[in-house]
């Protein structure tokens, strides 16, 4: 299979604007599939509602759009009933942890086997702008039109104290380490977060004067270090990338068929 087998083609133009970092995250989620040369058939990619879910029309796996917050309920659903699938939930950063943030916590909590995409751009983008959980202190929205007041999450602690058992961050510079990521996380028996800084120039950009996307792939390029570097030791301010959990513990959907068979089984 090649990349392009696993896209669905007929649905393109895509949707998003140019420059909009969620086309990277599909062009690098879809190369790590392929490397892994996953059957279509085997695999179910649950989104919700934003731009970034938006991904799961445009590949040709098994895929439900839900409702905003909500793939990760959906997916568990998925999980439970077809434990042998590989799950994918690509989410942005508004569904994943504001009105999904309870969802995101307990899947985290359970290690149900699936990968979460979060494709952080620090803004609601489908909607027009309102700030997030990501958007960070002094930034502007337009539900902050004088710059947020609330301090954003630390997703990679968030994911790491609610018990994922993968956690990563890359970001759509980065697109082979993104790639390579993205690999080790679907492989990973468990709960995997990777967190994409991905770039919405139309509706965080322009607001935030951050520039045109290029502008903003290469603030990536700069504030942003690998794990364990040189790099990484000279600039402690600056935001890691890499694996920053990857551990081994029981498996939610494979720990309840365990208990099935000790019941006695389903026949
Ligand atoms: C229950 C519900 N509340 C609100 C909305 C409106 N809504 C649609 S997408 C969205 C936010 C999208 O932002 P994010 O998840 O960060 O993704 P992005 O568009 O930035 O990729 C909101 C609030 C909705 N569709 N359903
Ligand atoms: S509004 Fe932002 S997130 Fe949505 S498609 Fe445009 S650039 Fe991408």
């Amino acid at each position: 299979m090649s990349v392009r087998d696993y896209l669905r083609e007929r649905f393109f133009p895509h949707m998003w604007c140019p420059g909009c970092g969620h086309g990277i995250v599909l062009n690098n989620l879809l190369r790590a599939v392929e490397r892994l040369q996953l059957d279509k058939s085997d695999i179910v990619m649950v989104s919700g509602i934003g731009c970034s879910a938006r991904i799961s029309g445009y590949v040709d796996f098994h895929t439900m759009h839900t409702i905003h917050g909500r793939a990760l309920a959906f997916a568990t659903g998925v999980k439970m009933s077809r434990p042998e699938l590989t799950v994918l939930v690509p989410m942005g950063d508004g569904d994943a942890l504001a009105i999904g943030g309870n969802h995101f916590l307990h899947a985290a909590r359970r290690n149900i086997d699936m990968t979460a995409i979060i494709m952080n751009n620090r803004i609601y983008g489908m909607t027009g702008g309102q700030f997030s959980p990501l958007t960070g202190c002094g930034l502007m929205g337009t539900t902050a039109p004088y710059g947020t007041i609330d301090p954003d999450f630390d997703l990679v602690a968030l994911s790491r104290a609610a018990g994922a058992s993968f956690v990563a961050r890359s970001t759509t510079y980065h697109v082979n380490e993104l790639a390579g990521i993205l690999e080790k996380a679907i492989r990973h028996k468990g709960f995997s977060v990777v967190e994409v800084m991905s770039q919405c120039p139309t509706n965080f950009g322009r607001r935030n004067k951050a520039g045109s996307a290029v502008d903003m792939l290469e603030t990536y390029r700069h504030q942003t270090v690998a794990l364990g570097s040189k790099a990484a030791d000279e600039a402690p301010d600056k935001i890691r990338r890499g694996i920053f959990v990857e551990t081994e513990r029981p498996e939610y959907a494979a720990e309840y068929e365990k208990m099935v068979q000790n019941l006695g089984g389903t026949d």
